[in-house]
């Protein structure tokens, strides 16, 4: 089995491409088993065929022990780890291709404190893993947030120890997909969203950034480096209009199988 997590920041739209790409690899006759991961999730684009919000409820939580949303999801993914074998072995019985687990949009839960690499790695123990970070279009289409954007995902990356394929979704809202399609929506894309200048060439990425940030033009050359080093190319995609999900789920293959 292949697992795939899918991570980025909250409202990327992590939920409606677990729901699309399901689809998507169903229709290519791929049995695809769908985990929700987040015990905060309200209503959910997809059913899931595991869903952790059966062993822990952060809203519940929040109830029960005063907390606020912030604290509930923190309190309910550090109950989680009690339940991780449960999760894995309902996993395990969807006998999938491919389980897509969606994660919750907070990423300093999922990312930045221990448990989260932990319940990662518990649950793709045996398997080929990989994750696709997402980002929103909208974001990646301004030159700061794209740069921090380029930041947590190589944090994300470096603290989870997955392969990882970067995506920019929502390109529905940046670009008229009527006109564009596969490789002129590239070139529009590449014209239109710096994030892709930013990891082209690096000298032009750190003129971009240097002078509209504290960074010295050293320091945003070197961070530079390191994106085109580490990141490779964003897949554009737009999760509610099932657009460019071929070239993500190539992409998604390439990462698994650099997984080690
Ligand atoms: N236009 C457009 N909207 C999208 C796309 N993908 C998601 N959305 C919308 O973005 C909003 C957030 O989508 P979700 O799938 O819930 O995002 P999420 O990352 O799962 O959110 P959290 O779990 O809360 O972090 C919803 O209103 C979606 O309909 C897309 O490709 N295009
Ligand atoms: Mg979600």
């Amino acid at each position: 089995m292949n697992v795939v997590f899918i991570a980025g920041p909250a409202g990327s739209g992590k939920s409606t491409l677990t729901s699309s790409l399901a689809l998507w690899l169903e229709s290519f006759e791929h049995f695809v088993c769908k985990v929700n991961l987040d015990p905060a999730a309200e209503l959910l684009p997809y059913v899931p065929d595991v869903d952790v919000r059966r062993y822990v409820n952060a809203r519940d939580l929040m109830f029960k022990k005063g907390l606020g949303p912030n604290g509930a999801l923190l309190a309910s993914m550090d109950e989680l780890l009690n339940y991780v074998e449960d999760v894995r072995a309902e996993i395990d019985e969807c006998r999938a291709d491919y389980a897509l687990a969606d994660l919750p949009g907070q990423l300093e839960v999922v990312a930045f404190r221990l448990l989260g690499p932990r319940l990662l790695h518990e649950l793709s123990s045996g398997s080929r893993a990989a994750m696709v970070f997402l980002i929103d279009a909208r974001l990646a289409s301004r030159t700061y947030s794209a740069y921090s954007l380029l930041l947590l995902a190589l944090s994300a990356m470096y603290r989870l120890n997955l392969p990882m394929v970067l995506a920019v979704n929502k390109v529905d809202l940046v670009v008229d997909l009527t006109a564009y399609s596969g490789t002129r929506l590239h070139e529009k894309l590449l014209e239109t969203l710096p994030i892709y200048r930013l990891l082209s060439e690096y000298e032009e990425c750190s003129s971009l950034v240097t002078g509209e940030s504290l960074l010295d033009a050293s320091i945003s050359l070197q961070l530079c480096e390191l994106f085109r080093r580490f990141i490779k190319s964003p897949v554009p995609v737009s999760a509610r209009e099932a657009v460019g999900l071929d070239e993500l789920i190539a992409e998604i293959e390439n990462a698994l199988g650099e997984y080690k």
